[in-house]
């Protein structure tokens, strides 16, 4: 008999149907009475594939021994509960490096030039009327990343290869890295003229760009973030935006995402993105792939290819 599954949200098809061929799978989200379900499943289920879990659900399946998320972030579960009831958790890195890194310049160059509002300029007909606004370059300017980790790295090489200063903040200096450390986050967002963000959500890093952060950054200074929303205090960057003492934003993640503070839509200073980072089809069949490939090391007592807990 196959192991049974719990999935808790829509993954990628073709993750769904690699699951179907190994597993028998419940679809907790689709199902009229998850509470039935889950007290269905409690003698039964020893894995979950996606996010989303918390210590309530951990504590309804007693049996359950790992969880698989589909992503590399896994602020969506709740990693002590999990660790203190012996369960594992694995995610998904190194697969979309490229994609992020990728998706990051591509919203920088969009912010510093516009490049969906020039596009409606064209297409509103509002061309013949006028030039659109000389704007400015990315090329020698500082950029400050935060987190330097694998996807931060992609993105400082992707920023060098556009003649771009890198720096950068994390917990730790990393001695290696040729670039330079600011153990202050709010000396490195004074001294950039550009700040990214992508160091992992949850609490240890909740509206860790503060206001002051913001400040510091300042009205010719743009941010990027394609880490999550939780990062970055939302209302007083929209604020800030709206003040125009930040000079712009590039955003990929809200902090309550799909929802966007309408505030956003009237500006001009900022370029927003539906959370695409990793959204390409030959990235999401890789992250597919290592959420499937997890659940199977699993199952056969094999060691997990990528584990977090
Ligand atoms: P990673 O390799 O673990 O790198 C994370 C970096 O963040 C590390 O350099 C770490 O450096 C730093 N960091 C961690 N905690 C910090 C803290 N409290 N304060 C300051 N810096 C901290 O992770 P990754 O694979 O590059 O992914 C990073 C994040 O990107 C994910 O967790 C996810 O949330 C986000 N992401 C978003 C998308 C998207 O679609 N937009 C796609 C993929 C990933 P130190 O240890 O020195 O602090
Ligand atoms: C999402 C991401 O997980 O990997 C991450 O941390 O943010 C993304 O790749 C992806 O959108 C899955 O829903």
């Amino acid at each position: 008999m196959p192991e049974e599954i719990l999935q808790t949200h829509k993954l990628l098809d073709r993750c769904e149907v690699e699951l179907g061929k190994r597993f028998t799978v419940h679809k907790l989200h689709l199902a009229d009475d998850k509470e039935a379900l889950i007290r269905s499943l409690a003698p039964r289920v020893r894995a979950i594939a996606g996010g989303n879990v918390g210590p309530e659900l951990m504590d309804k399946l007693p049996r359950l021994e790992i969880i698989a998320n589909f992503g590399v972030g896994y602020d969506s579960i709740d990693t002590a509960a999990a660790r203190a009831r012996s369960i594992r958790v694995t995610n998904t890195p190194n697969v979309l490096n490229d994609a992020v890194a990728e998706i990051t310049l591509g919203l920088m160059i969009a912010l510093a030039r516009r490049i969906p509002q020039a596009d409606q300029y064209v297409r509103q007909g509002k061309w013949p009327s006028g030039n659109f606004p000389l704007l400015t370059e990315i090329n020698g300017k500082t950029v400050g990343i935060l987190g330097l980790g694998r996807i931060g790295k992609e993105i400082a090489v992707r920023c060098q290869a556009m003649k771009m200063r890198v720096v950068y903040h994390g917990r730790h200096r990393q001695p290696d890295e040729p670039f330079i450390y600011y153990d202050k986050l709010v000396d490195m967002a004074r001294d950039s003229d550009w700040l990214v963000l992508i160091a992992p959500g949850g609490k240890a890093t909740e509206k860790l760009v503060s206001r002051e952060v913001l400040e510091a950054l300042g009205p010719e200074g743009y941010l990027v973030n394609v880490a999550r929303g939780t990062l970055v205090d939302e209302a007083a960057m929209l604020d800030l935006l709206q003040s125009r003492k930040l000079g712009g934003a590039a955003l990929d993640v809200f902090e309550t995402e799909p929802q966007v503070p309408e505030g956003f839509f009237a500006l001009d200073n900022v370029v927003l993105s539906p959370h695409q980072g990793s959204a390409t089809h030959q990235t999401r069949n890789k992250m597919g792939d290592l959420v499937v490939a997890n659940l199977v090391a699993h199952f056969a007592g094999e060691p997990l290819p990528s584990a977090v807990v």
